[in-house]
């Protein structure tokens, strides 16, 4: 069907017929909470009489933006492109690792390179194919690595580029793979680019960022930064503006600027020759700016939180920069150093694979929804190879600010809607952790966890989705160990930039001490950074980390899950190895069962005859089994009775 350019007179529907606009849409509903079927009853309304009802609280320009949007995207034809055979990435476990708080072992309180080489059996043996490591980059550490200062060095406290070639290759010989993580829509300020830039505005490395004349007092544009206040930081020195989305260290890139392309491109090149399998490439969908850095529109803006998303969360050159990086940097022209040894059906390892012919390209894309990124994820589509949907993290009308408990049903109807709109080409990421989020146990358990018994349970029931979902598992560090949100009581324990921006600006806002507090307390990424917690007493020994754990509660170490066989561990290690061994749980089909049952999230996979049923009752209460035809035997978890327990989860195999 060829693309149709919407106008005033184009309907709603029209609008949500639109892959970018169904996405747009989708995501103004999430944010404020009002049931898709709004957008039926609209249906038949013109944009211009939507605007003419609506302005008085969108303001002007609201439609023509969302207008402007969708038609930015003609490249709507999804359907017959040819997948590739099974790439290896789909049946992957992948294991992110955030370096400064995973293991110390210098005892200087951070984390660091030797202490991942020491832990690599730990995930070898819980079963990972991949291992992702946060920032690890020389940077200043405004906002823990995001900032890069020298893209081809190692952060000095982490270790050195031979204790990273180490690691590479310990993971090769354990058959694991490990990807870096790609912060380049942005870099440090301090960063010997900028530094130039700074110098010397007008000369070749002005171009690389944004940096707008103008008067001191009035920013070049209304956007706003992610971590408080105006987008934009004035820099005397050159008399420029200078362009930062997040902290005020870290500079946006100018993508338009084909030096500044060829210079990634090398970056990537150069670590995939040392033998790093690809890259988790930071907020990549935000790469491309407008020309003209029109200002935001304030509904928008209100609504999301920040002003001026809508230019860039997906900018009109994105496909275009995806593209040529993934031919200039991710396509192997040279060599890797070593590559993965080949992992045999009976668990030992065999000789080193040949080279992955492209570095795999993970997006983490904040705002993009299920149609946006098929586009950007599509088989055949060249640009990246899978994206994070953060759609899954919060229910309706929640933002991660808000101390609510989540809603199970929405974790069925999130996986139920994105499955049902993927077609054979498209493959998702399947989180629910990471280092910029609370942890997804605690915000379903909502303060039950500090019963051990529920903590175990509900660790094991996320893992089991999480691990059966149709789609590719990122799992967190400490997932496997049921790590749960910390006690913090007072904004000096945290360390992350957003939340002590953003605790100063409600401050300045006159929010009172406890409203704020909550707030802060709901949402810190400080609650996943934490040091894992290898030993009861912690995780770094005797040094004082950078960041302090909180939680003492025996039984959720390493060390006491590791051997014990009814852990969260072990039901993490016998997941995955019930995963490597069973297709039907990694490619197989996946059927809903008995969706409508409220508390009972349940699922069938199946390839070439083989049945798996997966079953949860995520919630606290006791629940009727559904009634189900077939032989049904259990292989994780059980038994299977006619009630379920509260928080249950089994996996069994229908004969
Ligand atoms: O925490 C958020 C802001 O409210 C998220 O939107 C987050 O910033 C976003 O998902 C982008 O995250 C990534 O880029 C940031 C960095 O701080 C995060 O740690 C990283 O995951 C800037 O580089």
């Amino acid at each position: 069907m060829a693309f149709q350019p919407l106008t005033r007179r184009s309907t709603v529907r029209d609008v949500y017929r639109t892959a970018v606009g169904r996405d747009a849409i989708d995501k103004l509903l999430l944010q404020s909470g009002v049931p898709r079927a709004a957008v039926t009853a609209a249906g038949p309304l013109r944009l211009s009489l939507i605007d003419r009802l609506t302005s008085r609280y969108t303001g002007p320009g609201f439609i023509d933006a969302i207008i402007k949007l969708v038609n930015s995207e003609a490249d709507l034809p999804l359907e017959g492109l040819s997948p590739d055979p099974v790439p290896w990435w789909q049946e992957a476990v992948f294991y992110q690792i955030y370096p400064r708080s995973f293991a110390d072992s210098d005892g200087d309180g951070i984390g660091d390179l030797r202490g991942i080489i020491s832990h690599l059996d730990h995930l070898a043996d819980l079963g990972v194919d991949c291992v992702w490591l946060s920032p690890i980059f020389d940077s200043p550490n405004q906002d823990m690595g995001y900032d890069v200062r020298d893209y081809r060095a190692v952060m000095e406290e982490m270790g050195t580029l031979e204790d990273l070639d180490e690691l590479i290759r310990g993971c090769h010989e354990r058959g694991m793979r490990i990807i870096l993580d790609l912060v380049v829509n942005h870099t440090s300020d301090q960063h010997a680019w900028f530094q130039e830039a700074l110098l010397d505005p007008d000369g070749p490395y002005g171009d690389y960022y944004f940096l707008e004349r103008g008067d001191p007092k009035t920013p070049p544009n209304n956007w706003t930064s992610f971590f408080s206040g105006p987008a934009w930081r004035w820099f005397p020195e050159a008399g420029r503006w200078a362009l930062h989305l997040f902290a005020d260290g870290q500079m946006d890139l100018r993508w338009d600027n084909p030096d500044v392309r060829r210079e990634v491109a090398d970056i990537v090149g150069w670590w995939l020759e040392r033998g790093i399998d690809g890259f988790r490439l930071d907020v990549i969908n935000y790469i491309s700016k407008p020309e003209g850095l029109p200002d935001g529109n304030a509904f928008v803006g209100a609504l999301m939180g920040f002003v001026g998303v809508e230019h860039y969360f997906y900018g009109p050159r994105l496909g275009e920069f995806l593209r040529g990086l993934r031919r200039d940097g991710f396509t192997r022209d040279r060599p890797p150093a070593s590559t993965p040894r080949r992992r045999l059906e009976d668990g030992t390892l065999g000789d080193p694979l040949p080279p992955d012919p492209v570095g795999v390209m993970v997006g983490e894309t904040p705002g993009v929804g299920v149609q946006l990124g098929r586009l950007l994820s599509g088989g055949g589509r060249d640009q990246l190879d899978l994206i994070f949907n953060f759609d899954v993290l919060d229910t309706p009308g929640h933002t991660r600010w808000d101390d609510y408990v989540y809603d199970p049903e929405y974790l069925k109807r999130f996986y139920r809607t994105y499955l049902s709109e993927l077609s054979p080409n498209d493959w998702i990421a399947v989180f629910l952790d990471n280092h910029d989020n609370p942890r997804m146990l605690s915000k379903l358990a909502g303060g039950a966890e500090r019963d051990p018994a529920v903590r175990t349970a509900v660790g094991k029931l996320l893992a089991t989705v999480q691990l059966t979902m149709r789609g590719t598992p990122f799992l967190y560090q400490g997932q496997e160990l049921a790590a749960v949100n910390q006690g913090f009581e007072h904004i000096d324990q945290l360390r992350d930039v957003e939340s002590v921006n953003r605790h100063a600006e409600l401050l300045a806002e006159g929010v009172g001490p406890r409203a704020l507090w909550r707030q802060i307390l709901a949402g810190s990424r400080d609650h996943a950074r934490v040091p894992m917690r290898w030993t009861r007493e912690g995780g770094f020994g005797d040094a004082v980390a950078w960041l302090e754990g909180h939680d003492e509660t025996p039984g959720f170490s390493a060390a006491e899950q590791v051997p014990d066989p009814a852990s969260v561990y072990a039901w993490h290690r016998d997941l995955i190895a019930l995963r490597r061994h069973h297709r039907a749980l990694t490619l197989g089909e996946l059927t809903w069962v008995r969706p409508e049952v409220k508390g009972y999230l349940a699922y069938e996979r199946s390839l070439d005859g083989e049945r798996f049923l997966i079953e949860t009752n995520p919630t606290p209460k006791q629940r009727r089994r559904p009634k189900l035809t077939g032989r049904i035997v259990p292989v994780l978890g059980g038994p299977r009775k006619s009630t379920m327990r509260p928080w249950e989860a089994i996996v069994s195999r229908i004969d």
